[in-house]
């Protein structure tokens, strides 16, 4: 997706002021997610921070950017013809503060967002998937608070971040697609204070973070995207207890959420030949299934939790129409749909609450044009207002 001007550009140095990234899509912030807490701590973290929602899945720094703490949700831009990076804080849809962290070869540098010293504030694991070099970026606001190199790891591998020991610190799951090898890096802050190697896994499997049983400590959703198999293992620190699930075969793919609000990681799956819809909400290795209405392939779901009641939502966005339509779910139960304004067709949402009144907002970006919109939500009701524009060769998770 990059074409990168530089390729041989980011150092290690030149890393302990510059963050790199690639643009993140729907699926990697999905395996991003996890809940991360402790149930009665996570009633504790609530009233403690900035944003009122009361389930931290779609708050958490370590989900959703936000790098002053505040609760409200903001923007990561990279450029896809220079590499150079941006960071927007936003108050709704004012952005409150930008600041550049620097130029990067991006066919080189991947990023996830986490949060390794867990103060709120959104940090940046930085992978080169070419020499296998790995920075940790601890971030206030625009800037780097500090930094520091990691181990290098086999290029071939991929991160995950989730929290397996449930001390709301980020942990590294490292996956090698090849070998199906798994290794779990315990963090703290920038230091890796245990470095575990699990269980080969068949590598046919992909890894995704999840909380199935709700104990906040992040549990490893694999899926076999050929074969349809599902498995789980749950976590405890670097112990791994595994157990096998349904299979569903591999038309349908697998979006996270917590669509009843308990804590415990759900899944939204869509069959994408199909365009059948259906929900698991997981309690442990039981699943509940409940269908929902079908939906041709033209529409792509997003989610986020419109109405603030800590159950996570669905909006759909036909990417050939332009027609956008809100679910407000409780479980496998869509308890209100809407239909909403049209937006460009062309247009990608990127969810989050950025105006931090505990609802998740829509982010439209128009990649035609370089235009951005947020719709700020309420329920089933949007109101629309501009924001920044960017040229088109900017990308945002
Ligand atoms: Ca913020
Ligand atoms: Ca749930
Ligand atoms: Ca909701
Ligand atoms: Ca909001």
């Amino acid at each position: 997706m990059f074409s990168a001007k530089n390729p041989q550009s980011a150092t290690t140095s030149a890393l302990t002021t510059d963050i790199t990234s690639n643009t993140s899509t729907k699926d990697d912030l999905n395996t991003s997610l996890s809940l991360g807490k402790a149930s009665q701590s996570l009633q504790d973290e609530a009233s403690a921070t900035a944003n009122p929602n009361p389930n931290p899945y779609l708050t958490s720094a370590a989900i959703v950017p936000d790098f002053n703490g505040d609760g409200k949700a903001d923007k990561v831009w990279v450029n896809s013809a220079t590499g150079e990076t941006q960071v927007w804080l936003m108050d709704g849809s004012t952005v409150t503060e930008k600041g550049s962290l620097g130029t990067y070869d991006v066919s080189s540098w991947n990023y996830n967002i986490a949060d390794f010293n867990g103060d709120g504030k959104t940090d940046f694991l930085l992978h080169n998937k070419s020499t296998g070099e790995n920075v940790v970026a601890l971030m206030d606001g625009t800037k780097v608070a500090s930094s520091a190199s990691l181990e290098n790891v086999d290029p071939a591998l991929t991160s995950s971040i989730g929290d397996f020991n449930g001390d709301r610190k980020t942990d590294i799951l490292w996956h090698n697609t090849q070998t199906g090898e798994n290794t779990i890096w315990e963090m703290d802050g920038t230091t890796v204070t245990s470095s575990t190697a699990l269980d080969k896994s068949d590598p046919a499997f992909t890894p995704t973070i999840v909380d199935f049983d709700g104990n906040g400590k992040s549990d490893i959703f694999l899926r076999n995207m050929t074969t349809g198999e599902n498995k789980v293992l749950f976590m405890d620190g670097d112990q791994a207890t595994p157990f096998d699930l349904q299979s569903q075969d591999a038309a349908w793919t697998a979006t996270l959420g917590d669509f009843n609000g308990d804590l415990k990681t759900d899944i939204l799956w869509r069959n994408e030949q199909t365009g059948e819809n259906k929900i698991w909400t997981m309690n442990g290795v039981l699943v509940n299934e409940g269908s929902l209405t079908t939906l041709d392939a033209n529409w792509e779901s997003s989610i986020g939790d419109f109405n603030g009641d800590g159950k996570t939502d669905i909006l759909w966005h036909n990417k050939q129409t332009g027609e956008n339509a809100a679910w407000l779910m409780d479980g496998t139960t869509v308890s209100s749909e809407a239909v909403l304004a049209q937006s460009n067709p062309s247009s990608k949402a990127s969810i989050g609450d950025y105006n931090g009144d505990g609802k998740s907002d829509v982010f439209f970006r128009n990649y035609e044009t370089g235009d951005n919109t947020i719709w700020t939500m309420d329920g089933t009701n949007a109101t629309e207002t501009p924001t920044d524009a960017l040229s088109p060769e900017w990308y945002t998770m």
